[in-house]
């Protein structure tokens, strides 16, 4: 069902801090910036490798403000990890199939992800406490 992780999503509170900390730390190079206001994100992903369908991406998440999922995180837990990306082939039926098993979806149908990708969440209390996310890449 994985082809591979797309990418593992960090809040942070001031976004161009962190992208000077990762590119500095890492080497790793910003390859798309975006604001979602449907998911209440400014962010940006800095690019790892290729293979099996896609790119995998470290994802650094500012929040529009703090009554979006991202603020909350924040003010609830600090900085850090928020959310693991998985690349799947079909989100519509990845989400059909990891919902018959019992697994709360967060979307009802996918969303407008990063660079054009669809998009869609599952409660992370069903997953060991991981905030998970579906990722269909744009077809090119
Ligand atoms: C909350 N919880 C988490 C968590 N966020 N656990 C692990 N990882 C996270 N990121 C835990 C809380 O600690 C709490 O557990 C329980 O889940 C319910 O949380 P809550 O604080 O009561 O509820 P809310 O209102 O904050 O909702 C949490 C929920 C929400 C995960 C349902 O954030 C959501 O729907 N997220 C999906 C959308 C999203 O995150 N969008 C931003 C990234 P306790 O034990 O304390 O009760 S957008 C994105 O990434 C896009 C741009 C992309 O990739 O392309």
């Amino acid at each position: 069902m994985f082809m591979r992780i797309d990418h593992v999503g960090i809040a942070c509170h001031d976004l161009e801090e962190k992208i000077a900390l990762f590119e500095r730390t890492f080497e790793l190079t910003v390859v798309a910036r975006e604001i979602n206001e449907e998911q209440g994100v400014k962010e940006a992903m800095l690019h790892i490798a290729d293979g099996n369908g896609g790119g995998s991406y470290i994802q650094l998440l500012e929040p529009l403000g703090p009554d979006t999922p991202v603020g909350k995180f924040l003010a609830k837990r600090g900085e850090g990890v928020h959310h693991v990306a998985f690349g799947v082939p079909d989100v519509t039926e990845a989400m059909r199939e990891i919902g018959s098993k019992g697994v709360r979806l967060l979307d009802e149908k996918p969303r407008h992800g990063s660079m054009g990708s669809s998009i869609a969440f599952l409660h992370p209390k069903d997953v060991g406490g991981m905030l998970t996310e579906l990722v269909q890449a744009q077809e090119h």
